[in-house]
């Protein structure tokens, strides 16, 4: 026997839980914090665990799978379970109305509910004295698979009906689906672990709802729309189809909050095209959407055609995935030298527009998709959305099929392309020569950090290359007065103030020039490295792949870029340019006879007579190293005006604390 306390504190728990997870996922409004909630179900999986015989099927602890089934058995529905004729253009929802006005010999206005139609799988769901019974799909129309043991596992579907005025019988139907973002969280755990991948959200729903083992279905991301009544009991009576929705609602189903009443075919459109213009930011796809008369008598009156209702139809929206042929391959290269796979498609209407061309995204894609040339392939456009190539259909692949092959060299300038085992792209090595890259090339060697030439930005560069003037970094060096001054809105003062900057940046540091160059994966960082290990650009031209491996912090495949990048012989080129228009930097004397060699300083504060990037230049070019945050080893803090953690943090672990006057004698002597 168990104590009436405890049975009244298991029944308490699941009346909240339930509620709980009705606002949560039925109402979208959640009411408590997610620890809470926990600690609740904690509790009551406590309790029915010391006493197993008071589980009951419609505990909300009894949603995590059940034992896996052979198959599914089959089940008849009571109540058919119909489609819904398709319309496509703005006349055929005034065809609608005639149609439903001749036929009721009536010329009133008619209101409609308008729905979302969503993407996903039909399934029913029975409810015997309020206790969900039995679910099933919507199968051929007259039998389906019975999938309750999945359906249990969706929280947005009531186990028990809320309230306690619900008719004895209820069958409720609605449509099964997966979130866009639940589907590329899906998708992406797939991938990382080396599984088969969904094509889309419709296909991933039906998988995890026709999962013969429940736990999995419990562990995907599904939901549910519920949009109407197969049978219930005649204790129940409704006029209207809205108000159906919202008594559904009110029982614990889930409703979509954008279904509205229009008035006419001229309402329905509007409806349609403010859906089309949500349709890309809803968090779930829709296919188009459903229109029904909404007063029931009327339905009763218009009844049925054949498998489809007269008082509802479905008004699809352009299909945003296609078949077509993939006839060719061709890479193009970015402004970072980054190589896509760009599909070459037998043109196909698709998302409203005609495509001929559409991303491969990269050649890991491509692999594990198994896409060569010749497939029939699904392809899809979506919105504003670079149209892509999802997958290919396997069965319709011909005896010719071509598999696709990274070039060996970049179709723009030749140079070697190196796929890095730690990325997804393939990249051309030519950063200082291949035209697709020379405007970003360009943009990041004038940069602050890089070689400093103020006045040489995005806006001038894309001038200087589109004349023709610039072919790579080394042709900015050659730019004359007359030529700059005579440029749109510049005149002689700032194009004389551009050669200044030119002139002045030839001044520079090796590990500037080294960052300048804009190799792959070679940052400030890994430039300062390479310099204080190198000290001649020489040294480090002629570095093999396993020399560079040395330098701290440079792994196989940085080794691999710097060595890559080196022996492509237009880069050479452009340096050697760049050394005769009089690039040079101060010899590095031998290190160890730095005077601060071995200290480490942190600056912090504002200082006055230097900027922070000065301040660090400065003790570096004596040898120490600046780091950015205070540790015992940390020979002294130089604080500035307004210094705030770092200062502490020294005070606090006893480092020597500078101001900037000492930073200036440190500096002179
Ligand atoms: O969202 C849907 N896919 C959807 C399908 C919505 C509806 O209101 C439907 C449906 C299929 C049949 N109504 C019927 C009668």
């Amino acid at each position: 026997m168990i104590d009436k306390a405890i049975m009244s504190r298991i029944e308490q728990l699941r009346t909240m839980l339930n509620e709980h997870n009705y606002r949560y996922y039925v109402l979208d409004e959640p009411s408590i914090p997610d620890a809470e909630y926990d600690s609740l179900m904690q509790e009551l999986k406590q309790l029915e665990a010391a006493h197993p015989e008071i589980i009951t099927a419609d505990s909300p602890t009894q949603r995590v799978g059940a034992a896996p089934l052979k198959e599914f058995p089959h089940v008849t529905h009571q109540v058919p379970m119909l489609s819904l004729e398709n319309a496509f253009a703005d006349e055929d929802i005034d065809a609608f109305q005639r149609r439903i006005q001749e036929r009721l010999h009536s010329y009133h206005d008619i209101t409609f509910t308008c729905e979302p139609k969503l993407d996903g799988l039909a399934v029913t769901m029975v409810y015997e004295n309020g206790h969900l019974a039995r679910a099933a799909t919507r199968g051929d129309g007259t039998t389906g698979e019975d999938i309750t043991i999945n359906i249990r596992t969706l929280n947005d579907v009531p186990l028990r009906l809320r309230g306690d005025k619900y008719p004895a019988l209820l069958e409720v139907r609605g449509e099964v689906y997966m979130s866009k973002a639940g589907f590329e969280k899906l998708n992406q755990h797939a991938r990382t672990h080396h599984e088969k991948t969904f094509v889309n959200p419709r296909n991933a729903a039906a998988g995890s709802l026709r999962q013969l083992d429940s736990k999995i279905t419990a562990q995907r991301p599904l939901s549910i729309y519920c949009y109407g009544i197969g049978l219930i009991s005649d204790d129940w009576q409704f006029t209207s189809h809205y108000d159906m929705l919202m008594q559904l609602q009110a029982w614990g189903f889930r409703v979509s909050n954008l279904i509205e009443r229009k008035i006419n075919a001229k309402g329905c459109l509007e409806y349609y095209y403010q859906m089309m213009k949500k349709r890309e930011s809803l968090p779930f796809e829709i296919d188009g959407v459903v229109y029904k008369v909404d007063d029931l008598a009327l339905q009763q009156q218009l009844g049925f055609v054949s498998r489809a209702p007269r008082f509802a139809i479905a008004h699809k929206f352009p299909a945003q995935e296609q078949l077509t042929v993939l006839q060719d391959v061709e890479f193009q290269v970015g402004r970072t030298g980054a190589l896509t796979p760009v599909a070459r498609l037998q043109p196909v209407f698709v998302g409203g527009a005609t495509v001929s061309n559409a991303t491969l995204h990269n050649m890991d894609e491509i692999e594990r998709k198994d896409i060569r040339i010749g497939d029939t392939v699904i392809v899809r456009r979506a919105g504003d959305v670079i149209p892509e190539v999802v997958a290919p259909v396997l069965d319709r692949r011909p005896a010719d099929a071509r598999l696709i092959k990274l070039p060996e060299a970049c179709p723009v300038c030749q140079s070697e392309v190196y796929r890095s085992p730690d990325e997804a792209a393939a990249r051309c090595m030519g950063g200082l020569y291949c035209p697709a890259q020379r405007k970003e090339a360009i943009r990041h060697f004038a940069s602050r950090r890089a070689m400093d030439i103020e006045g040489l930005g995005e806006r001038l560069v894309d001038q200087l290359v589109n004349l023709g003037w610039v072919h790579n970094v080394a042709d900015v060096y050659h730019l004359e007065l007359n030529q700059l001054a005579g440029m749109e809105r510049m005149g002689l003062k700032s194009a004389q103030n551009i050669l200044d900057a030119l002139q002045k940046s030839k001044v520079t540091s090796l590990a500037r020039f080294i960052y300048a160059l804009g190799i792959r994966d070679v940052g400030e960082a890994t430039a300062k490295n390479l310099a204080d290990h190198y000290k001649s650009l020489e040294q480090l031209m002629n570095a093999s792949e396993d020399e560079l491996q040395t330098v701290s912090d440079i792994g196989p495949i940085v080794a691999h870029s710097i060595h890559s990048f080196f022996h492509q012989p237009h880069n050479r080129e452009v340096i050697s340019r760049l050394l005769a228009a009089g690039i040079h930097w101060p010899q590095v004397k031998k290190a160890e006879s730095l005077p601060l060699q071995g200290k480490t300083y942190v600056l912090t504060g504002t200082l006055t007579q230097f900027s922070r990037d000065e301040a660090k230049a400065a003790l570096e070019a004596l040898g120490a190293k600046v780091a950015g945050s205070v540790s015992k080893n940390t020979t002294a803090v130089i604080a500035g005006a307004e210094a705030g953690s770092k200062l502490d943090k020294a005070q606090e672990l006893g480092v020597a604390i500078l101001d900037e006057a000492e930073l200036v004698k440190l500096l002179k002597n």
